[in-house]
């Protein structure tokens, strides 16, 4: 299976701003990150509409730069794997798109997304993901969370509809995370997502798109969480990055930080042969320039590639074969009922080594 590596045209734009520091880097143009990112080893890329057209553009500008960044599309052999929307920066929708305690808020917050469906699907995009940042709360006074997930609900149905309404060939999916930049976002993990999901009129249609960055920052192993979605059928998308745990969104590059739980994820998706796009989601250091950012997008790839190697190394050392034959051989001899209690022979667990041979392949001393 060829790897399809993939970035948000807005990990490629980010500007280095952070909620205490104006940017650092002058603004890319998204058709120049359209041909950077090809020529830099993706095959593909995600955005949000707005990323490539500003909001409020008329339809004919819409059509010009749609046309332009299909072009250049065709001319990089690039690909457009997901579309979603930037529902989260504007300040009309600051107390929430979907969930907005202003019936006339929650309206716009469809049209956006409903808008930023029509763009995905001209850009050949076969998924729509919806990150709600701003589908949360500080003030829990101010909404029931059982009213959020209702209008949730709602909207996600009537997304639902537009696509089938329209005949697209176009799936949904939410990115779940836990707060940021809301106090509490709804929709927070894998887990809760999945549930959601089983609510909808349409739920076929609608999977998730975890990241590990939301997982970590929750707290969680990101490898369990992608485990849940895979299992369920659910894996739509993907968004790679590092992230120290229990901290505010870092969006470090991938490899970052973090190595252990990276591998296990790369572990995970190459050993299930998830078919879906490698794609990145993390920001250029503060301290990058212009320049560097080729740099991180060359940086995000490679250290997938190795990790990935890492993973074959470890599928075929032959210690890891040997213990991982004795622990599947324990699954066969179950002792009868009476004996298991005190009768049954002491096993040794050799987790130790196992795990130290997966400290050594990582290290590249074995
Ligand atoms: C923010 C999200 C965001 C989505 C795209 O935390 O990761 O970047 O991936 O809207
Ligand atoms: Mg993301």
């Amino acid at each position: 299976m060829k790897r399809v590596f993939s970035f948000g045209l807005w990990t490629v734009m980010n500007r280095g701003a952070d909620p205490f520091g104006a940017p650092t880097r002058s603004p890319l143009d998204p058709l120049q990150v359209i041909s950077g990112l090809a020529a830099h080893g993706a095959q593909a890329f995600e955005l949000h509409a707005e990323d490539l057209i500003p909001p409020g553009s008329l339809l004919a500008e819409r059509d010009r730069l749609i046309h332009e960044a299909r072009q250049r599309m065709d001319d990089a052999g690039i690909r457009c794997v997901a579309c979603g929307s930037d529902v989260f920066s504007e300040p009309i929708f600051k107390d929430g798109g979907l969930v907005s305690n202003e019936a006339r808020v929650r309206r716009l917050a469809i049209a956006r997304y409903a808008a930023a469906i029509d763009v995905g699907h001209l850009l050949g995009a076969p998924l729509f993901n919806i990150w709600g940042g701003r589908d949360g709360a500080e003030v829990d006074a101010s909404r029931s969370p059982i009213d959020a997930l209702k209008r949730l609900r709602d909207g996600f149905n009537e997304l639902a509809a537009h696509i089938a309404r329209h005949g697209y060939a176009m799936r949904l999916s939410i990115e779940p995370k836990p707060n940021e930049p809301r106090g509490d976002l709804y929709l927070s993990t894998v887990g809760h997502a999945l549930a959601f999901i089983a609510t909808l009129d349409q739920p076929d249609r609608v999977g998730v798109v975890p990241e590990l960055a939301h997982a970590a920052m929750a707290g969680l192993n990101p490898a369990h969480e992608i485990a849940h979605a895979l299992y369920a059928g659910k894996l739509f998308g993907i968004h790679l990055n590092g992230q120290r745990p229990l901290r505010f969104d870092q969006d470090l590059r991938f490899g970052g930080a973090n190595l252990k739980d990276s591998f296990f994820v790369v572990k995970l998706l190459e050993d299930e042969d998830w078919p879906g796009p490698r794609s990145f989601d993390a920001h250029p250091y503060r301290t990058t320039d212009e320049q560097g950012v080729w740099d991180f997008v060359q940086g995000c790839i490679s250290a997938y590639k190795i990790l990935a190697e890492k993973v074959r190394r470890f599928n075929e050392d032959l210690e890891v074969h040997q213990l991982l034959a004795e622990i599947r051989s324990w699954d066969v001899s179950v002792p009868p009922v009476e004996t298991a209690a005190e009768g049954s022979p002491r096993r040794a667990f050799l987790y130790d080594r196992l795990d130290h041979l997966v400290f050594e392949i990582l290290m590249g001393t074995r």
